[in-house]
């Protein structure tokens, strides 16, 4: 009978990460047949995390809705229609209350989310105050504000910030589609300041947009070519909300989508790649293939920022019946034994 091993201990086996993957590589990617494609990816997730441990994050929106912007997905936009309660600024204490609940439900990591273009300075105090909170509870802080600064960066940084999570959403080539707001380079410009500051960048997209395979496959090499990968790619598929722009467009073919993970792990193999948002419409087998094909972070909690996600009993149901430990793969072995020895 096959063991399962309790320890991981990652070969980091000759792959060296790349920058200079070509629109053909990745294309020949798609184009492999499903079966060698997937069994590509999940060797190369093999060598580098333990195929049964999901890290888990838990999302909360900070400040919900009037947004100037006008990304088209987004049920927050002040152009869009959709039916959501708009609210300013959580205070201090609903964020350590929602994050004290995160951490016990076996949260490692609390993100907070803002409906903001960028915060201003006197915004960006408030949020300081909520990761210096977070962080003291023990749990890894993530924050999503928008466009930002070198200085703010900084400033996130001194605050301990871990992650800071800015997407670029789809290839440069179909996002005027989307968003006319924001250039593709102001979110690239964020990213490096981020980067430059030396918090962890976690970036990625949506994916059913109704873009064509070559803006999968020109995103995913905009991520891949990154000065360097981003340590956390969430794989986002989109969630249709009544009153914006992009609801009734054609939904993706679930297989299609559990490609383009395994293509995000075969071309950043080293990053943690999040199932991210849209997980509700998934079956329980899509979800499988997609941590099969390398994706090994999930949202969790039955709330994203405005939309739904799987109650966490469901969640709970669906690792089990995988076998899938909720940690942290980001994590060394001597860590995480050290972090599942804490908490027993
Ligand atoms: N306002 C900030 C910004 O846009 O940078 C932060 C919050 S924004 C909601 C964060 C990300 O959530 C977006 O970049 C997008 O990738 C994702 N997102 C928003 N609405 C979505 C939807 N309906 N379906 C899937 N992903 C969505
Ligand atoms: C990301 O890539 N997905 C999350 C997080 N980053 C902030 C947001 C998903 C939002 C889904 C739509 C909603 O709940 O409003
Ligand atoms: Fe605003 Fe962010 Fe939604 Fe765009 S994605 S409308 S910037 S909250």
């Amino acid at each position: 009978m096959y063991n399962k091993p309790t320890l991981y201990k990652p070969t980091h086996a000759m792959t060296s990460l790349r920058h200079d993957w070509t629109l053909d590589e990745i294309t020949g990617l798609f184009e492999l047949p499903f079966n060698d494609l997937l069994f590509q990816a999940h060797s190369l997730h093999r060598e580098h995390f333990d195929p049964n441990q999901v890290q888990v994050s838990t999302l909360l929106s900070i400040k919900t809705g009037a947004c100037p912007e006008d990304c088209g997905y987004c049920s927050q936009s002040a152009r869009n229609t959709a039916d959501i309660e708009r609210e300013r600024l959580l205070p201090l204490h609903e964020v350590i209350e929602k994050a004290t609940i995160a951490r016990n439900n076996g949260a490692s990591r609390f993100c907070m989310g803002a409906a903001w273009r960028n915060p201003t300075d006197k915004n960006l105090d408030k949020v300081i105050e909520m990761i210096e909170a977070v962080n003291a509870l023990g749990l890894e802080t993530c924050v999503t504000l928008g466009m930002l600064t070198a200085h703010q960066s900084k400033r996130l940084k001194s605050a301990g910030l871990d992650y800071y999570n800015h997407n670029l959403d789809t290839s440069p080539e179909y996002y005027g589609d989307i968003i006319t707001t924001r250039t593709y380079q102001d979110r690239l410009d964020t990213l490096e300041h981020v980067r430059e500051a030396g918090i962890n960048v976690c970036c990625g997209g949506i994916i059913g947009m109704g873009e064509q395979d070559s803006d999968r496959i020109s995103l995913l090499q905009q991520l891949a070519n990154l000065p360097k990968h981003p340590e956390s790619v969430p794989i986002n598929m989109l969630v249709q909300v009544e009153g914006t722009p992009l609801h009734g467009v054609e939904e993706i073919d679930p297989l299609d989508f559990v490609k383009t993970i395994a293509v995000a792990r075969i071309l950043m193999p080293e990053s943690v790649v999040r199932l991210s948002a849209g997980r509700t419409e998934m079956s329980d087998e899509m979800q499988a293939l997609c941590f099969f094909a390398g994706a090994n972070s999930i949202f969790h909690g039955d709330k994203l920022l405005t939309t739904s996600n799987p109650d966490e009993n469901h969640d709970r149901i669906l690792f089990d019946k995988l076998g899938v430990n909720q940690t942290r793969p980001d994590l060394t072995a001597e860590a995480q034994s050290a972090q599942s020895a804490q908490s027993n």
